[in-house]
């Protein structure tokens, strides 16, 4: 089957910024519509998101060059092409010619070639999930977002996510979970006069400024809901330690004080002492990866240390890591790489490397749902998409219990 058109246009995520959505027409008339989403902690090393910098139009954040760059360069090459995966990606790593997609930008090459994975999904007549099924599939342990600081929120917490990881069995069932203890934990915030105002990814973002008391309040949250902090839920940290480093000073500034590499080190293992942490990611600044390899030894076998910003969805950032044995875990972004074979290829290196793997939206979003099925079809344990509130955060959760639903059929 041949690609007949591609078009693309200027949509808005979900923080009211533009980003691009793509339309991909085949021969036969099927058409797939794919949208990307965009991130505020962005690693240096992900491959670059395209903006106009016209300040005239949405503060310079417009995506037109991009839009253009799809309905101009990569139409003229796709059109008439074999719908196929490596081909399609392989054209536009071609016109684009850079190592960080700078040329077409990263949102332009992810649409297109997002599209064309959904379109050979429906050309099958086969659910997104089932058409990229190798082995066996399985359904995500959500890690949700339900206090957000950092460059997600307007409070004084320095840690950007503080998530819940329900682990009981079912989907569904883990989603109830955490639906129940977002909402006790917003009874809680409100009887103690805190805010309960929600941040980009819809996690609430109350005026807190230590990290201990936000974990201390969120198993008041999971007690008070009837769960069992360490038995059946457990707490992720997403640090986004880039965000809190000082470069000049190499110092990190948190919960008012400094800390060295290695007062952090300590920090982390009071806190996996004291509270039922499963998972910390981005625990130092994107390029120190010795400190990284440290905790991954120190505390490797108990819980997984994940590098987002430090990998960047990118083959050779994660191999480096691998040859130091720095992290265990990886986050997997699309739109940090640029294509779904170059995403593909880190999964499986991951993979082939027991590197734990765990999808994840970006806290701006669309409503596009294609993390949950890749989760599922790739069989990735693990998925980290937001609250269970705002729409398009919800949009995965909701697809993820259909799909429950259909398997269990
Ligand atoms: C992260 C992401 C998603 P952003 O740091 O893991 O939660 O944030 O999309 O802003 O980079
Ligand atoms: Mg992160």
């Amino acid at each position: 089957m041949n690609i007949k058109d591609v078009h693309a246009r200027e949509i808005l995520d979900s923080r009211g910024n533009p980003t691009i959505e793509v339309e991909m027409v085949l021969a036969n008339n099927i058409t797939c519509t794919a949208s990307v989403p965009s991130g505020a902690s962005t690693g240096s090393k992900e491959a670059l998101e395209l903006r106009d910098n016209d300040q005239s139009r949405y503060f310079g954040k417009g995506v037109l060059k991009a839009v253009e760059n799809v309905n101009t360069i990569i139409r003229n090459a796709l059109i008439g092409q074999k719908l196929d995966q490596v081909n399609v990606d392989k054209i536009l790593l071609k016109l684009d010619g850079t190592t960080n997609k700078s040329r077409l930008g990263a949102n332009a090459t992810l649409a297109v070639s997002l599209a064309c994975l959904k379109c050979l999904a429906k050309l099958q007549n086969k659910e997104l999930y089932e058409y990229v099924t190798y082995g066996k599939v399985s359904l995500p342990i959500p890690m949700v977002n339900i206090l957000n600081g950092g460059a997600h929120a307007d409070n004084r917490l320095d840690v950007q996510e503080f998530m819940i990881v329900p682990i009981m069995k079912g989907e569904a069932r883990r989603i109830q979970a955490s639906s129940e203890i977002y909402h006790t934990l917003k009874g809680i915030l409100k009887k103690r006069g805190l805010s309960t105002g929600v941040g980009d990814e819809g996690g609430f973002a109350p005026n807190l400024s230590r990290t201990t008391e936000a974990l201390d309040v969120i198993l008041d949250a999971i007690n008070e809901a009837n769960y069992h902090p360490g038995k059946d839920v457990l707490i992720a940290l997403d640090i986004a330690a880039s965000v809190l480093y000082d470069k000049e000073r190499n110092i990190y500034h948190l919960d008012g004080s400094q800390f060295s590499a290695n007062d952090l080190i300590k920090f982390y293992m009071e806190l996996i002492r004291n509270y039922p942490i499963i998972s910390i990611e981005d625990p130092f600044e994107e390029n120190d990866l010795e400190s990284l390899a440290v905790l991954t030894k120190l505390v490797g076998d108990k819980i997984m240390i994940v590098g987002d910003d430090h990998f960047c969805t990118n083959a050779s950032l994660l191999e480096a890591g691998i040859k130091l044995n720095a992290g265990n875990a990886i986050l997997l972004k699309a739109n940090q790489i640029g294509t779904i074979s170059e995403m593909t290829k880190t999964i499986m290196m991951a993979k082939k490397n027991n590197y734990k793997t765990i999808i994840s939206h970006r806290s701006g979003e669309t409503e596009d749902t294609f993390i949950a099925d890749l989760a599922v079809g790739f069989g990735i344990p693990f998925i980290k998409t937001g609250s269970v509130c705002r729409g398009e955060r919800i949009a995965k959760y909701n697809r993820l219990m259909r799909i429950e639903e259909r398997l269990n059929k």
